[in-house]
């Protein structure tokens, strides 16, 4: 299978982590994405009419849009990071899916802003990462009052690999996670999963510092 990636894209490094976590192999092929901008030019724009990466070729077969192509390579090798046969969890694995779209508009566009001086509107894109957050923690929290550590299930799915990077880089664009212990949980838990691979900017799990504390009430 072959990526055309650029390696410090969060919505690559989607596809570069779930294919290292699921033990598929990829060949990667870099895409100058800046300052060359060769997502715009006529070869991967035939590929991609859309102007954006990843794109995924597998044989004949062409596939755009990073939560397609996670689903794509965990139906190919590990099935079990797709939601199950419950209900409940296969709606919740599509919104969280659905839900990372937003986060690569805000908290990612103020990253484009901050690091390669993209025109917008700082103060509306970290405005819009701000609330993502807030929702995402608390669904998270939600799920660690039902004993879960996960979006979608008490196992990672396709879902937390959609969202865990713009979320992991979003100080780049000027956002804090302080407020977030929930989140800060969950990253941790992400980043300390057997086969993590990191990123520029994404660590993997080796720091010491203990773990912050959630209150998860009474109810
Ligand atoms: N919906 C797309 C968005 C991916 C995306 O935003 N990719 C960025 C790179 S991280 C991109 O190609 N942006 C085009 C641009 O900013 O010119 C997906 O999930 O694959």
């Amino acid at each position: 299978m072959k990526l055309y990636d650029y390696i410090l894209s969060p919505s690559c490094y989607k596809v570069r982590l779930m294919a290292a976590l699921t033990g598929v192999k990829l060949e990667l092929r870099p895409v100058d994405f800046h300052p060359g901008a060769e997502h715009r030019g006529p070869e991967l724009l035939a590929l991609n009419p859309a102007g954006s990466i990843p794109i995924l070729e597998d044989g004949d077969l062409l596939l755009t849009e990073s939560s397609a192509i996670l689903v794509y390579l965990a139906a190919q090798a590990a099935p079990e990071w797709l939601a199950g046969s419950k209900p409940e969890e296969a709606a919740r694995v599509q919104q969280w899916l659905s839900f990372s779209g937003r986060l690569t508009a805000s908290l990612g566009g103020a990253r484009l802003h901050e690091m390669l001086l993209r025109p917008g509107d700082i103060g509306a894109l970290q405005a819009q990462g701000i609330a993502a957050l807030r929702e995402l923690e608390a669904g998270l929290f939600e799920q660690a009052q039902r004993g879960k550590r996960f979006l979608a299930a008490d196992r990672p799915t396709v879902a937390d690999i959609a969202c865990f990077p713009y979320v992991a880089l979003a100080p780049d664009g000027g956002v804090s996670l302080d407020p977030y212990p929930t989140i800060r949980l969950w990253s941790r838990a992400v980043r300390a999963l057997e086969g993590f691979i990191e990123m520029p900017g994404i660590h993997r799990l080796h720091e010491l510092k203990p773990e912050p504390t959630v209150e998860t009430g009474d109810a």
